[in-house]
């Protein structure tokens, strides 16, 4: 990698759509980190469609911090822009995240790729191109944990450390839910990071999200139009929801998790793409006690019917379905669901009060 970075004339760095706190911190951190291991480099942070809420802090930090971050959201802010010879993607599980990047990304000859999730799609495609892979799920809960053990291990200093281990240490803070789940090296990696200055309390501080009206008003319609079934896995019941909204779809399924389904799926119509976008979350101790995984025996499934491409891991993740219909998406979803069930799919009716 350092190779790579050495020889690099224009550096770019991408995060996945809607960057969260794990995937921006990475990036600025990275930026700080090529920049030190070459000053002559051009390099920017890209990031596709837009910055998470909670992300304001860090982006803001960033800013302090000297760190570009651009946003694209449109095709022509790609297309002033010379093409790259290094790419480095973060927090990212699929070549569909990277949305109207993509392209600019696929053209890249050198791919460096830094990720924890377990699924992915990203591979080396192409042959004459080369890729390197950093990071796996088992390890890692989060891939500021990877970009720090990077940059520990790289044998100069960085400057400002502190205050580069504060934001990654609020990457971890978001990924791991406050170190609900933690993967092997995950208190290793933090205990390090306040060795070299971290601020818990900053890191905190800087994941506080306050959330519009919108998404209060997306969760209430994800609740009210979900459709909850049951179906029986290996002898235990598993509850599931699925529902629909126009944004905040992450949110929504995670509520639907909170009033006690154990999986939930929520569709999107995205009018941009012309897809569907589809998001699971499942509750953990139930999930790591099935014998499936949502993503490889349901959604996958999805994604082989429709094309697309997805990622993410036994308790969350999604994909982009190449269609534009989301109740045949839902017909195809409770078939999966009825042939994965030992007791086929049965729907709760309840009356409207
Ligand atoms: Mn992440």
């Amino acid at each position: 990698m350092k190779k790579m970075i050495e020889n690099a004339k224009r550096v770019v760095i991408v995060t996945h759509v809607n960057a969260d706190p794990d995937a921006l911190s990475s990036a600025c951190a990275l930026h700080k980190l090529v920049n030190s291991i070459n000053r002559n480099a051009f390099v920017e942070i890209l990031v596709p469609e837009g910055i998470g809420l909670e992300c304001k802090r860090i982006y803001e930090f960033c800013q302090g911090m000297d760190i570009p971050i651009n946003v694209i959201k449109k095709y022509h802010q790609l297309e002033s822009r010379e093409p790259c010879d290094t790419c480095i993607i973060v927090d990212t599980a699929s070549w569909e995240q990277l949305r109207i990047i993509k392209d600019y990304v696929i053209r890249c000859d050198n791919i460096i790729v830094i990720d924890h999730h377990q699924y992915r799609d990203i591979q080396a495609s192409d042959k004459n191109k080369r890729i390197l892979f950093f990071g796996d799920e088992q390890h890692y809960s989060s891939t500021a944990e990877i970009v720090f053990e990077i940059i520990v291990n790289h044998d100069q200093r960085l400057d400002n450390l502190n205050e580069l281990a504060t934001i990654l240490l609020a990457g971890v803070l978001w990924d791991t839910k406050r170190f609900q789940r933690v993967a092997r090296n995950t208190f290793h990696a933090v205990a390090k990071m306040m060795d070299l200055g971290a601020d818990y309390e900053e890191a905190m501080k800087l994941t506080a999200v306050e959330k519009p009206p919108s998404n209060r008003i997306a969760r209430i319609k994800c609740v009210l139009r979900h459709r909850g079934f049951k179906i029986r896995i290996k002898g235990s019941e598993v509850f599931v929801a699925i529902s629909n909204v126009g944004a905040y779809e992450s949110d929504c399924a995670s509520s639907l998790i909170s009033i006690g389904y154990d999986i939930s799926f929520v569709l999107t119509e995205d009018e941009d793409l012309k897809a569907v976008r589809v998001v699971y979350r499942g509750k953990d101790e139930v999930v790591n006690a099935l014998d499936i995984d949502i993503y490889s025996n349901i959604l996958k499934k999805l994604v082989e019917v429709y094309g697309g491409g997805g990622g993410g891991h036994k308790v969350a993740g999604g994909a982009i379905l190449r269609t534009f219909n989301v109740k045949h998406v839902i017909e195809n979803l409770i078939k999966i669901l009825n042939s994965v069930s030992e007791i086929g799919v049965l729907e709760f009716v309840e009356e409207r009060s």
